[in-house]
């Protein structure tokens, strides 16, 4: 624990700044052993009576100056946290030299080396382990940087704006000087010094501007940058066509670095990327991952405006630039590629994590009232869910509302620090609605449940729907009151949608009277429908219009209905996941009694129907064929019995696969017909069907099955393919599989071995086989020549995958998955904080669980509590998970 206990820190105590700074102007001399920054601020008062308490971490003070004199140690006060000076005047030059160590910094947090490279990552509160300066959102400067360093290493000199000056110096030295002429934070302050080659690029805007678009990797990876780089000028031409933003400087660079803890920085003008965000090449890379560079260059790019010329007051606001910023690169991608196939997979991830995140004891609202370290709090929630509160607002006010919405935002805060409240009341002033109930998504945590129960009266041709919500009591708020729940629906009958006549319910969304959206406001609240000619099958939360538990009790029949002849394409995946569900929970109930209970064949003619409609959109098909995931089944159960939900699911996939043999055989022949390689979707949707057959398949691995993944495993063209087969493969149960499992991994490592981001999959593709030998791999590959603790990728790939992505191992009665996360954050905890808890956070939801891994969870929290360094991000979290 470091010397002081954590404080936690409360948005109510909010206050504005005592001083603010009008310039910045930093110089880094990057020396072998150490970096020396000098910093001269002009600061200015804003607070009578008020001492100068500037932030700062780790630093060794060389000198600190007053309006150009020289201060004694008398004259300030230096703590672990601040710099204070008690007595300055009201407009005065600050300036203050201090040394730090990059190359031993470890955190990734501040000025630090990947490689051989000088690297920055500073939000959120990262700047202060440069220098002193008043590292919080709501102070915003204009920065000019100098960099100094040998010329021959670190040939490339990055900060953010635009270049002002360049110069060569004696003994091998040259400096670089950047100026960023619009006002930011220093959370989005950047640095970049390394030997880099850069791909160019010009775009221009929609006012006429060139813009240069210049992105560096190393020389070994110049070819692997084009896909991120049309993927940015797809961005920008769409954020000015859909939000009428445009770029605001004459360069726009990104950086892709090895060791970085999250995927990517918004850095102004200056991105930083992790490098499994930025590279993608057909041999090398997924379409998996060919999907998350668009998302995440697109996500960095909005930042542009929402985030840094409109910035966050403080970190409570976080959601405001991230989940607003999440919204709109799930839109871009979605006008990418398949809208459906895009909301569905954003939902899998929220339903199956995010649901788990608010079900546990780290569960916070969207606009956090307190917190230990902000760190903690880049979550899913955040993001994702912030995201969905997002979609509400743009579903309630329909597109056009929500766009004047936004202009009002930009327009009125550009070049500002601000809320969550400021932005909602743009959306409330351009459309007179009262947002007033539907701040309680911002303010409480928790997922609503909504009970839905339906009446039909034949006499008098009305159908009733009645809605019930609830939400359990989280830490914030015990008793929850109602949130306001955009339910977008329709009817079906036998012959299609039905009509809808409602009192008081219109259609924001479409011409057409089949489909509306109901706003519930109340705890309970019914809606009757009029002349309805014939008792419908509802279609409810289209495009999961609200993000809750939606409980309706559907007959098979009608989820069949719901699959094959839904106008929503999200319901129809949704109808296939609640019939997949079903069934799995009743071959749970039964195989705690009878060894080989039976798999309902109406899941079998579901199945049957995807597979033999080609008019059917493949990647529709291959996401409709994939099992409810075990963590989502978990959530759906009061205690998570995962050996239970991984054998039920394993027989309904068994059952599955052997009714549909020959179905499965012609779907992947069909998917299979040879074709140029590209990456658009209908590529993408054909390599997804094609590898979810051969995973049925590979249930069989009957020796015609097998031969066809090797061929394919040896004979690919592109990684999804090469990928897709080599984990049929590693995650077989087949016993009979072992050499050949031996014998691709071996091929894989010696073909990709000098590719860090191939050997991540190879990490992941062991770490997460639901195999009884995977608990002794994990532990094996800790030692492997390619694994690094001090890179986030492979931990995430090894460490990550294991314990978030293999319940069945990860959860072993044994408790040896346990012991195996509790050492590895052990390790970690001082050397990477901000990785060390995100990787916690398995263990954080021991409460899920039976009694005896409970107990084995909470040993392990508690051996890490008891460490002695415990650092203030893993001590939020184990002490939260503890003790709630
Ligand atoms: N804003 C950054 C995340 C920073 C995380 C700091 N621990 C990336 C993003 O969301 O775009
Ligand atoms: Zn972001």
């Amino acid at each position: 624990m470091s010397k002081n206990q954590p404080k936690t820190i409360y948005l109510k105590d909010y206050k504005k700044p005592d001083f603010s700074i009008e310039k910045t102007q930093l110089t880094f001399e990057l020396e072998d052993e150490y970096t020396l920054v000098t910093s001269t601020l002009s600061i200015k008062r804003e607070q009578a009576g008020q001492p100068l308490r500037l932030h700062g971490q780790e630093l060794e003070l060389v000198s600190v100056k007053v309006a150009g004199r020289l201060l004694s140690q008398e004259e300030y006060d230096q703590d672990d946290e601040f710099l204070t000076v008690a007595d300055v005047p009201d407009v005065f030059e600050f300036e203050c030299v201090t040394k730090i160590y990059p190359q031993n910094n470890a955190s990734l947090e501040g000025l630090y080396k990947s490689n051989t490279m000088y690297c920055t990552q500073c939000e959120a509160e990262g700047f202060r382990k440069i220098t002193y300066y008043l590292d919080r959102p709501d102070v915003l400067s204009e920065f000019t940087t100098t960099i100094i360093a040998d010329k021959k290493q670190y040939p490339v000199l990055l900060s953010n704006g635009n270049k002002i000056q360049e110069e060569k110096l004696v003994d091998g030295r040259h400096k670089t000087v950047w100026h960023d002429p619009h006002l930011k934070p220093c959370y989005l302050f950047a640095l970049v010094a390394g030997d880099l080659i850069h791909i160019d690029d010009h775009f221009v805007t929609a006012s006429g501007r060139e813009v240069l678009l210049r992105i560096f990797v190393e020389e070994k990876d110049k070819k692997k940058c084009a896909h991120a780089m049309t993927s940015l000028k797809n961005a920008m031409k769409w954020d000015e066509e859909v939000y009428g933003r445009e770029y605001d400087l004459d360069i726009f660079m990104i950086v892709a670095v090895d060791d970085f803890n999250m995927g990517a920085m918004e850095n102004k003008g200056l991105n930083i990327f992790n490098t499994s965000c930025v590279l993608a090449a057909q041999e090398t890379t997924t379409d998996e991952a060919f999907q998350r560079v668009e998302g995440v260059v697109a996500h960095e790019y909005f930042h542009n405006w929402s985030g840094n010329r409109v910035t966050c007051r403080d970190w409570f606001q976080l959601s405001l630039k991230e989940g607003f910023t999440v919204f709109r690169d799930a839109e871009f991608s979605a006008d990418m590629g398949s809208r459906t196939v895009k909301r569905v997979e954003d939902v899998s991830l929220l339903r199956s994590m995010q649901f788990a995140e608010d079900a546990g004891p780290m569960a916070h609202p969207v606009q956090p009232s307190s917190f230990i370290e902000i760190s903690n709090f880049y979550t899913l929630t955040i993001y994702e869910k912030g995201a969905e509160v997002v979609r509400m607002i743009h579903t309630l006010l329909g597109p056009e509302l929500f766009r004047k919405g936004s202009d009002l935002y930009f327009e009125r805060h550009d070049g500002q620090a601000v809320t969550i409240e400021d932005f909602v009341a743009a959306m409330r002033d351009v459309s007179g609605r009262d947002f007033d109930q539907f701040m309680n998504w911002y303010r409480q945590a928790g997922t609503p449940d909504l009970r839905v129960t339906s009446k039909y009266d034949e006499e008098q041709k009305t159908y009733t729907l009645n809605f019930k919500q609830s939400c359990r009591a989280t830490s914030e708020s015990a008793e929850k009151k109602p949130f306001h729940i955009p339910v977008a629906m329709g009817l079906l009958g036998e012959a299609g949608a039905l009509p809808l006549k409602c009192d008081g319910v219109v259609s924001p969304e479409t011409n057409d009277n089949t489909h509306c959206v109901l706003e519930i406001t109340e705890a309970e609240q019914s809606f009757t429908f009029e002349n309805v000619q014939e008792c419908p099958v509802p279609s409810l939360l289209r495009n999961f219009s609200a993000p809750v538990k939606l409980r309706y009790r559907y007959s098979r029949d009608e989820l069949l209905t719901l699959m094959s002849r839904d106008e929503d394409g999200f319901c129809r995946w949704d109808a296939c996941q609640e019939l997949a569900i079903q069934v799995i929970q009743e071959v749970m109930t039964e195989l705690t009694t009878e060894p080989a209970p039976s798999v309902d064949e109406k899941i079998i003619t579901g199945y049957k129907r995807l597979l033999t409609d080609e008019t059917l959109d493949p990647a529709m098909v291959a996401l409709m064929l994939k099992l409810p995931s075990e963590g989502y089944i978990a959530e759906l159960q009061t205690v998570a019995d995962m050996d239970l939900i991984h054998h039920a699911r394993a027989r309904v996939e068994r059952k599955l696969a052997v009714a549909l043999k020959d179905e499965f055989m012609s779907t992947y022949l069909r998917m299979n017909e040879q074709t140029e390689f590209a990456v658009d979707s209908a590529s993408i949707a054909r390599r997804s069907l094609k590898n979810a057959a051969l995973h049925y398949l590979m249930v069989h691995a009957s020796a015609e099955h097998v031969e066809l993944c090797k061929e394919q495993f040896y004979t690919a063209n592109n990684m999804t393919d090469e990928y897709g087969a080599l984990k049929a493969i590693v995650h077989s149960s087949k016993a009979s599989l072992k050499d050949l499992k031996q014998e691709v991994l071996e091929s894989f490592y010696a073909k990709w071995k000098h590719e860090p981001l191939v050997v991540n999959q190879w990490f992941a593709v062991q770490s997460t086989a639901p195999i009884p030998e995977t608990n002794k791999t994990v532990n094996e590959l800790l030692t492997h020549e390619a694994f690094d603790l001090k890179n986030p990728n492979k931990l995430r790939a090894l460490i990550g995958g294991f314990s978030m992505r293999n319940p069945i191992c990860f959860h072993d009665k044994s408790g040896s998955g346990y012991r195996f996360l509790g050492e590895q954050i052990r390790k970690l905890n001082s050397q990477n904080p901000q990785v060390a808890a995100r990787l916690l956070t398995p263990l954080t939801k021991w409460k899920k669980f039976d009694e005896g891994r409970q107990k084995l969870m909470l040993a392990e929290l508690q051996k890490i509590e008891q460490l002695p360094d415990l650092s203030k991000d893993v001590y939020e979290v184990v002490t939260k998970s503890i003790h709630s």
